[in-house]
C-alpha cells in the first residue's frame, strides 16, 4: 500500500488531498517535525530534504509536493492532460510551476514576515508582498478571462492539480492575509473547481 509521510502543513495537505480525489488507498504516517523527526536517518532515506511531504509506492519513493502531485496524476490519468505533447499538458505543466516556484513560497514568506517574523522585518516584508500580490495579480487576470485555468472548453469542466494546488494555496494564504481584494477572480470558487464549490474550504 502507498505510504504517505505527512504533518498537517500546507505541502502535505496538497498531497492528502489529492490521495482522497483520487480514491487511493494509502497509509498515513505522521512525521513529528516539531519533535523533529524528519532528521531521524530511515526519513531521510526517503527525502533527503528532511520534510514532509514523502510518498512510498512500491519500489517507487518521491519527496516534495508538486512532484508527487504530478506522478499521482500521471499514475491514475486524472485531473492533467495525458496526452505528453498536448498544449493542455503543458499549460498544465506551467501553471504547476508557477505554483512551486512562485504564489507558493512567496505567499508563504509573505505571511512569515507579516505573523511571524522578529522585527526588523518591512524590507522583507514589502519584497514578498509586492512578490505574492504580483502573482495572485496574473492569476486573476487569467481567471478574468478564462472560466478554468486551462480554458472554458477543457475536459468537460474537469479541473486540473493545478486548481487543486491553487485552491490550497489560496486557503493558506487567506489564512494570515486575505488575498481577496487583490486577486477578486481567484477567489470565485466557481472559477475554480467543477462542480463550483467542490474544493471551497468550510471554516
Ligand atoms: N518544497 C517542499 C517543501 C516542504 C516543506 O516545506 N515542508 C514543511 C511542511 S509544509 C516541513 O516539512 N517543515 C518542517 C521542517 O522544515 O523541518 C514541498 O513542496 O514538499
Amino acid at each position: 500500500m502507498l505510504q504517505f509521510f505527512y504533518n498537517t502543513a500546507p505541502n502535505p495537505m496538497k498531497v492528502a488531498l489529492l490521495l482522497e480525489e483520487l480514491e487511493i488507498t494509502y497509509e498515513a504516517i505522521p512525521v513529528e517535525t516539531r519533535k523533529g523527526q524528519q532528521f531521524e536517518p530511515k526519513f531521510l532515506a526517503i527525502n533527503p530534504n528532511g520534510k514532509v511531504p514523502a510518498v512510498v509506492d512500491g519500489s517507487v519513493s518521491l519527496f516534495d509536493s508538486n512532484a508527487i502531485l504530478l506522478y499521482l496524476a500521471d499514475r491514475e490519468q486524472k485531473f492533467i492532460p495525458t496526452d505528453l505533447k498536448s498544449p493542455d499538458r503543458a499549460k498544465a505543466l506551467s501553471w504547476l510551476m508557477f505554483i512551486a516556484s512562485g504564489i507558493g513560497p512567496f505567499s508563504g514568506q509573505s505571511v512569515h514576515f507579516r505573523h511571524a517574523a522578529p522585527d526588523p522585518k518591512e524590507y522583507a516584508l514589502n519584497r514578498y508582498d509586492f512578490e505574492a500580490h504580483r502573482h495572485w495579480k496574473l492569476l486573476d487576470d487569467h481567471l478574468s478571462k478564462n472560466t478554468y485555468m486551462l480554458g472554458v472548453d477543457y475536459s468537460s469542466g474537469m479541473y486540473t492539480i493545478a486548481i487543486v494546488l491553487i485552491r490550497l494555496v489560496a486557503t493558506t494564504y487567506q489564512a494570515g492575509d486575505s488575498a481577496s481584494p487583490v486577486a477578486p477572480n481567484s477567489h470565485a470558487s466557481t472559477n475554480w473547481v467543477d462542480p463550483p464549490n467542490r474544493l471551497t474550504p468550510t471554516a
